[in-house]
C-alpha cells in the first residue's frame, strides 16, 4: 500500500499521508513518495494549489520512532542525516513552491509532524486535532522548521512553553493564539479545505506564488530591503494577464 495517497481534482492536487495504523508516522519510503507528489505539482501546470491532509484519525505523529530505536550497546545514530535528506528538504520544498499549500489538520500532529503542518501556507485543522512539539520529551530540539515558525508565528514565551512543555495543544487554542488560520468542527474540515483549495486553484497563481514568496522573505529582510522585493514583484505581476484582465473586469464592472 503506498504511504502517501494522491488525487488531483479542478485544479487541486491532494496529498494525504496514509500509515494510518502509526499515525502517518515518516519512514524513508513516506518521505520519497511525498517529495515525487510535490514535484509533481510544482511540474503539473494543470496543478495551481496543494492540499495535504492525514489519513485515519492522525495527521502525522512525525518520524517514526521504530526506525530510530537505538538498542543497548548499539552506535548511536547521527539524526541530522534524515534531516538533511528528507526533513529540512521537505520544508523548503513546501515553502518555496510557487502555489498555495492548503493543510487539512485532521488530528494529532506531533513533533516533525506538527511542524510539517506549520509550514504549509494556510492551515485548517479539525476540532479535535492537536499540535505536540514532542521533541523536548525525547531529549531532541524542534526541528523541521519548529524553531524558526513557532517564535514567529505565536511569539517567544508561547513558544518556549510549547518546546519545553511538549503539551498538546488544541486546535481551538492554535487557532486563538494565531498559529493556524482556522479551526472547523470535524465533519467540516475536509469539504472547506477542498473547497478553500479550489478558490485559491481558481485565483491569480503567479501572484499566490509570489505573495508566498514576499511573505516567507519578510522574516529575514528589513523594511528597505521588503520595500524593493515588493516593488521588483510588483513589476512582475503587473506585466501579467492576470492583472491586466482583472483590472479591466474592475472597470467594466465584470466579475
Ligand atoms: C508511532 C509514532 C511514532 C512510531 C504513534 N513512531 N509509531 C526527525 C529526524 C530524526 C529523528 C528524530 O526525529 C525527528 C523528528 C521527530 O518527529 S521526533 C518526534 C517523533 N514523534 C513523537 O515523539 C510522537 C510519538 N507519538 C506520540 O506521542 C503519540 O502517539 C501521539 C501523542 C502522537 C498520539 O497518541 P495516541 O493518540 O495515544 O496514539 P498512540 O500513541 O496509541 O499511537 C497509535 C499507534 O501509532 C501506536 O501503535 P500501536 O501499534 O501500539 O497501535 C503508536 O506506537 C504508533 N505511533 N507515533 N512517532
Amino acid at each position: 500500500m503506498a504511504s502517501v495517497l494522491t488525487s488531483a481534482e479542478a485544479g487541486v492536487q491532494t496529498i494525504t499521508l496514509n500509515r494510518p495504523e502509526k499515525l502517518n508516522a515518516f519512514i524513508p519510503e513516506m518521505h520519497k513518495e511525498l517529495r515525487r507528489a510535490l514535484e509533481q505539482a510544482l511540474d503539473d501546470s494543470a496543478i495551481r494549489a496543494v492540499l495535504l491532509t492525514g489519513a485515519g484519525r492522525g495527521f502525522c505523529a512525525g518520524q517514526d520512532l521504530a526506525e530510530r530505536n537505538v538498542a543497548p550497546g548499539a552506535a548511536p545514530i547521527d539524526l541530522s542525516v534524515s534531516l538533511g535528506s528528507y526533513y529540512n528538504p521537505l520544508v523548503r520544498r513546501m515553502r518555496e513552491l510557487p502555489k498555495p499549500i492548503v493543510g487539512a489538520i485532521n488530528g494529532v500532529a506531533a513533533g516533525a509532524g506538527a511542524n510539517i503542518a506549520l509550514a504549509c501556507d494556510i492551515v485548517l485543522a479539525a476540532r479535535s486535532a492537536s499540535f505536540v512539539q514532542s521533541f523536548a520529551r525525547l531529549g531532541l530540539v524542534p526541528d523541521s522548521g519548529g524553531t524558526w515558525f513557532l517564535p514567529r508565528l505565536v511569539g517567544t514565551a508561547r513558544a518556549m512553553g510549547l518546546a519545553l512543555l511538549a503539551e498538546p495543544l488544541s486546535a481551538e487554542q492554535a487557532e486563538r493564539w494565531g498559529l493556524i488560520w482556522k479551526v472547523l468542527d470535524d465533519e467540516r474540515l475536509m469539504p472547506e479545505a477542498t473547497e478553500l483549495a479550489r478558490r485559491l486553484a481558481s485565483g491569480p497563481t503567479k501572484g499566490f506564488g509570489l505573495i508566498k514568496k514576499a511573505l516567507y522573505a519578510s522574516a529575514g529582510n528589513s523594511l528597505d530591503a521588503q520595500l524593493e522585493l515588493e516593488r521588483d514583484l510588483q513589476r512582475e505581476l503587473g506585466f501579467s494577464d492576470d492583472y491586466r484582465k482583472a483590472v479591466a473586469e474592475f472597470l467594466e464592472k465584470r466579475t
